[in-house]
């Protein structure tokens, strides 16, 4: 992978210039890695939730906030997501929200997605665990996606219905150009990560690892560490990240949002299979990253509006694809930060210099970081050779 188009230094653009690269990486395929469910809610249905909710729910003012996006402290960031969860609480609006983000997302020309989200357990609304599963489970069916490796087999008939509808979607959204990277691509594959709130108790954390385990056969692909980063202890999460190891089941950890040089160390040494952000890392930390070769999940938008990193330009990103680390460009939380995959990629694309074969490149290598079988990503593989000689 080379580092710029000279490669040579790393060369920054102004905001804007991204957006002359928006067209081809929106017909560009597309892997995401790193999207929370509650924080990929589009403004719509925010506003909707929020209006149901009545003068007597949730205030205007909040639902307005919800939706105006500015730049965010991390802290503000996470009382926007408890505001958020007040207006997800019913099993219908998570199916509703999870079948909307899928879309969005396949309209993105993304073809594989790992979505993430906590498990819930609201007695007051009669919501389990297991119960809210289920239903991002049913939201995942209503998208009409195949779900990882081993779907549930619909009849013969309705199987022909379901590609032709996301067929037909695909090209909806794309247009034409969408053939020139695949013509055979008939939809997104969507697999499931649940994420350990990092507030939870580290008997919740382990009844979360205990529910992937027995959904694996029904798309959930595995575990994630998420959270306030300002909260919690690595000691309480890791017995239940021990366990998902025990049970096969990949680890992708939120690794260095704030700085903490110590719970980093920790969570480079467990080597899990992913991590995201690895914003404050020092430079002890930083080699050991790399000497470890353990794929980033890197959310450019992101970063900076929660003001973890000043601007585009000084973001890592740069210092790990000079590195030829593995990278997955990755939007977060696209609802809240006003993103898509299209644009994170244009984003890198302008700030980093890329050409259009490098932009290709790094879609494609995301591939080789998913959590998913070896059929999966030869799949996936066939859908980025046909794009190789395409140029911007
Ligand atoms: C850490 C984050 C996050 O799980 O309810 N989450 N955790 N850092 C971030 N970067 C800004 N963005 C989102 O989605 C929302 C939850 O995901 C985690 C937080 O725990 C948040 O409450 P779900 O679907």
């Amino acid at each position: 992978m080379a580092a710029t188009t000279d490669g040579s230094s790393v060369a920054p653009a102004s905001a804007p210039d991204w957006e002359k690269w928006l067209p081809f990486c929106k017909q560009l395929p597309k892997v995401e890695l790193h999207a929370h469910l509650n924080g990929s809610i589009r403004d719509a249905t925010i506003r909707e939730l929020a209006d149901k909710r009545g003068p007597k729910g949730l205030l205007a003012e909040d639902a307005h906030t919800l939706t105006s996006k500015g730049d965010r402290s991390l802290a503000d960031c996470f009382k926007l997501f408890d505001v958020i969860h007040q207006l997800t609480t019913e099993h219908d609006t998570i199916t509703r929200i999870t079948r909307e983000v899928v879309a969005d997302f396949a309209a993105d020309s993304v073809v594989y997605l790992e979505l993430r989200t906590t498990p819930k357990h609201r007695p007051e609304v009669g919501m389990t665990k297991q119960s809210y599963v289920e239903a991002v489970l049913a939201g995942l069916m209503d998208a009409k996606i195949a779900t990882n490796d081993d779907p549930p087999q619909p009849p013969s008939s309705q199987k022909a219905e379901m590609l032709e509808d996301t067929r037909e979607a695909t090209s909806r959204s794309n247009g034409a150009k969408a053939a020139t990277f695949d013509e055979r691509r008939t939809g997104i594959i969507v697999g499931l990560i649940l994420s350990i709130d990092r507030r939870e108790s580290g008997e919740a954390a382990l009844e979360t690892v205990q529910l992937a385990h027995s959904l694996r056969h029904r798309g959930v692909v595995g575990i994630d560490l998420s959270g306030n980063p300002t909260v919690g202890s690595w000691a309480t999460f890791l017995p239940a990240l021990q366990w998902a190891r025990a049970y096969g089941l990949p680890l992708t950890l939120h690794c260095g949002e704030v700085p903490n040089a110590e719970e980093v160390r920790a969570m480079l040494a467990f080597r899990p299979e992913r991590v995201g952000h690895v914003c404050c890392l020092a430079e002890p930390e930083w080699q050991q990253l790399l000497d470890a070769k353990i794929p980033v999940e890197a959310c450019l938008t992101s970063n900076i509006k929660t003001e973890s990193i000043s601007s585009f330009a000084a973001h890592h990103f740069a210092l790990l694809y000079k590195d030829d680390h593995p990278v997955a460009i990755c939007t977060d939380d696209s609802g809240v930060f006003s993103t898509s995959l299209s644009q994170e990629y244009a984003i890198v694309a302008a700030s980093f210099g890329l050409t259009a074969d490098h932009v290709f490149s790094v879609a494609r290598h995301s591939v080789e970081y998913i959590f998913a079988s070896e059929s999966v990503k030869q799949k996936l593989r066939r859908t980025f050779v046909r794009g190789q000689t395409h140029k911007q």
